[in-house]
């Protein structure tokens, strides 16, 4: 809410003591929104009169919801009001407040309808799951995805193609065994990816399981009957779920431009997956790339070997004339496709794309995304071979600690030897470090910094990260750099503020219209409350402050309140 800065500036008047001193005041701050888009699975199934498990009737998973005291608070629903402040329709539950953040999650159940075993799912739906974030992107703070466990990862790598800046977490999961058996992982599955999308800033499309959270385009279903069913072979996961949630900050995925969330949620179907095999035939590869087949992905043997006779490779060589893309990734879970054998050798020359360590999900929904796009053939394959997503390994953007000048010096004088030490020294150091930077909106002082391998975005002791600090300075250049560098225009300080509350109470129209355009918003219920304070610039007369709200999303009626323009 707007209200913190507001309030430590003055004392606070009798009625707002007591207000306060309710068991529950009247106001939400420790409330988070989060949209929980449900589109079938085994979470959310019973078993029919033939013992064959079915998606249960609409509105069943919602009562049984608010059955659960782990997943539905009551008293505090009755307390606050929370059927009153949601319409009936919007199928509302609370949960109890975490322990790790002190929030509540609030969250919506979108139910689907029909309710689909993921078998079932087509890139229909992917696209329609898609625009729903979109629909829904400003008035939550993270999205959860419930789903069917078989296609769960093809879902996760399609939306995470489709999903472009994406600043808020989407978290899809599901369950091995129904949510309303006794023995279930439903139950936790749900109340961890809603604890993650409502209290951390995880700007990805991620598949929450069994205690891990993985990147969304890294997983495959590698088990049909155990708990573990993922694995996300060739990146760590991005958190453990254990007795405490360690994030793996180092690892998440950002876009690092200046430009707001949209999703594009085309994509060319014509598009399949070849597992080569001993003894497989020209025919059959002849015939698998005939039109109208316009991506292939090949999956191929260990570091991306197949059979090298001539017959075969002139079939593929044709083809790729005819411009079919073929990708090639292996058929081994664990490793990256390289070019140390001959046979390798000649499905490169024969025009095929190595596609490193991507899974086949990946590749496949990557290569349908990719063939929509109005560019060159040549430009596609060079699309295919670089991360748009965090999709496939880039070695070339790791930091390298020992490069650093500035660290080198720092571990002479300390005599560190070990990396290990070198990174305790450099998270120590470094968060001050930045934020200094960016109160001095020195550029050069943020490069060398971020040449250091130190992240542009971790958050000083009252959870002030150096955009807020930044943004609080109206330094539109260090602004612009730390948005370039993956800084998140949603991350909230101890008080709640993101970095365009500090940019609006400092009247940095600029760095307001900057944040702007990179997707900033208030929440719809700081949009209300920012009313009261236009009330009074109004009645000040204070032009230049109503134009800062205005330019931040908050239109001021001529009545006075309450009406906000969307981003868009
Ligand atoms: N057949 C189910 C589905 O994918 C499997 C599951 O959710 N565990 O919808």
């Amino acid at each position: 809410s707007l209200g913190p800065a507001l309030s430590r500036s003055r004392m606070l008047l009798p009625h707002e003591l007591e207000e306060l001193n309710r068991p529950y005041p009247n106001c939400f701050d420790d409330e988070v929104s989060v949209l929980v888009i449900y589109t079938g699975g085994t979470i959310g199934m019973i078993e029919d009169d033939k013992g064959g498990l079915i998606p249960a009737p609409p509105g069943y998973l919602i009562k049984y919801l608010r059955s659960l005291p782990i997943l539905h608070d009551e008293q505090y629903a009755q307390n606050t009001n929370v059927y009153d402040r949601y319409k009936p329709s919007e199928n509302v539950c609370v949960l109890p407040l975490s322990k790790e953040k002190k929030k509540r999650v609030v969250y919506r159940i979108l139910e689907y309808k029909p309710l689909l075993d993921s078998s079932n799912m087509t890139p229909t739906d992917w696209e329609k799951i898609a625009k729903d974030i979109e629909k829904y992107y400003e008035q939550y703070s993270g999205f959860v995805v419930m789903h069917g466990t078989d296609t769960m990862a093809f879902t996760s790598s399609a939306l995470s193609f489709m999903c472009k800046n994406l600043g808020k977490p989407v978290i899809v999961t599901g369950s091995q065994l129904p949510i309303y058996q006794l023995r279930t992982d439903g139950r936790d599955n749900l109340l961890v990816a809603l604890l993650l999308a409502g209290q951390f800033i995880i700007p990805e499309v991620c598949l929450y399981f069994n205690q891990k959270l993985y990147r969304g385009n890294r997983v495959t279903k590698v088990d049909c009957a155990s708990f573990k069913a993922f694995t996300s072979p060739n990146l760590p996961p991005l958190a453990d779920v254990e007795t405490d949630i360690k994030i793996n900050w180092k690892i998440i995925w950002r876009p690092c431009n200046r430009e707001k969330f949209t999703v594009d949620t085309k994509l060319n179907c014509n598009v399949g997956v070849l597992r080569l095999f001993p003894g497989i035939t020209d025919e059959t590869v002849k015939a698998f790339l005939q039109p109208p087949m316009a991506g292939v992905i090949l999956e191929t043997f260990g570091s991306g070997n197949a059979p090298d006779r001539k017959s075969l490779m002139d079939i593929i060589c044709q083809a790729s004339k005819r411009g079919v893309i073929m990708i090639n990734c292996t058929q081994c879970l664990y490793g990256s496709v390289t070019d140390a054998y001959a046979t390798g050798q000649a499905l490169t020359k024969a025009g095929v794309v190595a596609g490193f360590d991507m899974t086949p999900e990946a590749a496949l929904s990557k290569l349908s995304y990719v063939l929509t796009k109005d560019i060159c053939p040549d430009e596609k394959k060079a699309m295919m071979k670089c991360s748009l997503r965090g999709e496939l390994t880039d070695d070339s953007q790791k930091p390298t600690l020992r490069d650093s000048r500035f660290v080198q010096a720092i571990a002479k004088s300390l005599s560190i030897k070990t990396d290990e030490e070198l990174g305790a020294v450099r998270d120590a150091l470094t968060p001050t470090l930045v934020c200094v930077a960016a109160k001095a909106g020195d550029i050069e002082a943020l490069e060398a910094l971020k040449e250091m391998g130190s992240d542009m975005i971790m958050a000083d002791y009252d959870g002030r990260t150096p955009l807020h600090v930044a943004a609080c300075e109206g330094h539109v250049k260090a602004v612009e750099y730390l948005l370039s560098k993956g800084a998140s225009v949603y991350a909230r300080d101890c008080y709640g503020e993101t970095p365009l509350h500090t940019a609006v109470h400092g009247g940095h129209k600029d760095v307001v219209k900057l944040l702007r355009k990179t997707g900033a918003h208030f929440s719809p219920a700081e949009i209300v409350d920012a009313g009261t304070k236009l009330h009074s610039l109004a009645a000040s007369g204070d032009s230049e402050g109503l134009e800062i709200w205005k330019l931040a999303g908050v239109d001021p009626k001529p009545t006075g309140v309450e009406s906000a323009t969307g981003s868009k």
